[in-house]
């Protein structure tokens, strides 16, 4: 049996009760197979595959916190620190009902090789909490981070592991954080990124996921003799990514006809309505039946369907699995011409290779979304240096990052003869050079 085989085979079994960490992993070792295969006694004798699908150690702990009412509520906690041979653990904060174990291994897992295409030194980590900022009160969120945190600060450090954002955990989540860091460390250091610009946050970054996205699908589009002029782009979420990514779009000329959320979606024909979505899920954290009360040229629909919309250009900017099979054949059958994800692993590999067999370009999360882990190791350089940059300078290193990538990726499947293949093109570019730095440094 090959050495990939005989790795997947041992994480499924040890693993049976993680599918999201399975679908990932599967993901990744099944494209290096012709890396693997041409290196398999070096990298067997190593151990490079168990140890990579091995998290260096991972942390589950009690959150208690106290509820407007007086009532005392517990959540879990976890963060699980995946790989730092290239640099300090680096990976989101996830507060959404659905984490488990599973769901933050498979984040940290696919962060190792995200981190690794942004070429900066940053290794891989995620966690996060099965609780629901949705509906609480600041003070309750602010009750709840600092719990969190009184924990988690005994296993993170600027130099050490610097968590972010991710669903659920946006600026305002990050504030509670840093505060508490600092009242129990007593040290002023940039441990968590995505920080207010106040107190050592860097411009752009809460744009930059979304902003990266488009510049990666800008680059891919533009490699193919075609532009975003003119594009209609249908997007899925209305969080961090899915807004950004919108008012990037649509800078580029392209029109983007749809958001959506938990509860449902809306198809705007005229064009989503940047300040209007901004205003109802930033501001006041409404539903997007708000949206459609506030725009004639907007329709509401409970459920799911933004894929059964024709464009284009499809950005899954929301969860996990959430483009189905189905949804990629009508995608196909619609026109559709390239999907770049925005989420991580939105799209289930059977979906994949259905737009991979029909001429789709797709380009995964780990490569398409790196923009805002790329930007968080920018705010880390800015933290260690005492200086800030202007949005000009960040935004066009973030520009320069996803260029890089794109082209990195497309230079890695045509070394190994799978032209247009960005996934497998991904896999091999993060796993290289994340492997060479394992294999330097010993057996740790
Ligand atoms: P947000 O919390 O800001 O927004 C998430 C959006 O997705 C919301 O509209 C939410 O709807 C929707 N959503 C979340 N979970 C589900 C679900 N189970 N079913 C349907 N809709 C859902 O998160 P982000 O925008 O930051 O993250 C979106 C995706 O991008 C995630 O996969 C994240 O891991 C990934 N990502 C984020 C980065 C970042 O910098 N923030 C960087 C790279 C990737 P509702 O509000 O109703 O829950
Ligand atoms: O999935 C991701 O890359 C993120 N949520 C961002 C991580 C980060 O450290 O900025």
């Amino acid at each position: 049996m090959s050495y990939v085989d005989e790795v997947l085979d041992r994480v499924k079994a040890k693993n049976a009760s993680e599918p999201e960490f399975l679908q990932a992993v599967e993901e990744v070792l099944d494209s290096l197979r012709p890396v693997i295969d041409a290196n398999e006694e070096t990298y067997r004798r190593e151990a490079i595959l168990e140890r990579l699908t091995e998290p260096d150690r991972q942390f589950k702990f009690r959150v208690p916190w106290v509820d407007d009412k007086g009532q005392v509520q517990v959540n879990t906690g976890y963060r699980i620190q995946f790989n730092n041979s290239i640099g300090p653990y680096k990976g989101g904060l996830r507060l959404h009902p659905s984490v488990n174990t599973g769901i933050i291994k498979f984040l940290g897992f696919e962060q190792i090789f995200k981190n690794s295409l942004t070429g900066l030194p940053i290794g891989g980590g995620k966690g996060g909490a099965d609780f629901d900022p949705k509906g609480k009160s600041d003070r309750e969120v602010m009750a709840f981070c600092q719990s969190f945190m009184t924990e988690l600060c005994k296993y993170i450090g600027a130099d050490v592991d610097v968590p972010a954002g991710d669903i659920g955990t946006g600026a305002r989540e990050i504030g509670y954080m840093f505060g508490q860091y600092k009242k129990i460390k007593s040290v002023y250091e940039g441990v968590l990124t995505g920080k207010g610009l106040t107190y050592g946050g860097s411009l752009a970054r809460t744009e930059a996921t979304g902003y990266g996205l488009l510049y990666i699908t800008q680059e891919l589009m533009k490699c193919h003799g075609e532009s975003m002029e003119g594009k209609t782009v249908v997007i899925s979420g209305a969080g961090n990514v899915a807004i950004y990514a919108t008012q990037k779009a649509q800078q580029m000329g392209a029109k983007v006809v749809t958001c959506s959320d938990s509860t449902g979606w809306i198809y705007d024909p005229e064009g989503i309505d940047v300040e209007l979505l901004k205003e109802v899920k930033e501001v006041k954290r409404a539903r997007l039946t708000e949206y459609a009360a506030a725009r004639k040229s907007a329709e509401y629909h409970e459920g799911r369907g933004v894929w059964s919309v024709k464009c284009d250009i499809a950005l899954p900017c929301a969860t996990q699995n959430e483009l189905l099979i189905d949804d990629a054949k009508a995608l196909v059958a619609n026109g559709c011409k390239a999907v770049c994800e925005g989420a991580n692993m939105p799209t289930t590999i059977d979906a994949t290779k259905y737009f991979q067999e029909n001429g789709v370009w797709f380009i995964g999360g780990k490569a398409a979304n790196a923009g805002g882990v790329a930007t968080s190791a920018l705010e880390m350089t800015q933290n260690s240096e005492r200086l800030s940059w202007t949005f000009e300078e960040v935004d066009s290193k973030l520009q320069q990052i996803m260029v890089n990538i794109y082209h990195n990726i497309d230079d890695a499947a045509k070394r190994y003869g799978q032209e247009g293949n960005y996934v497998m093109g991904a896999n091999i570019a993060g796993f290289e050079k994340v492997a060479n730095a394992m294999i330097a440094q010993g057996v740790v």
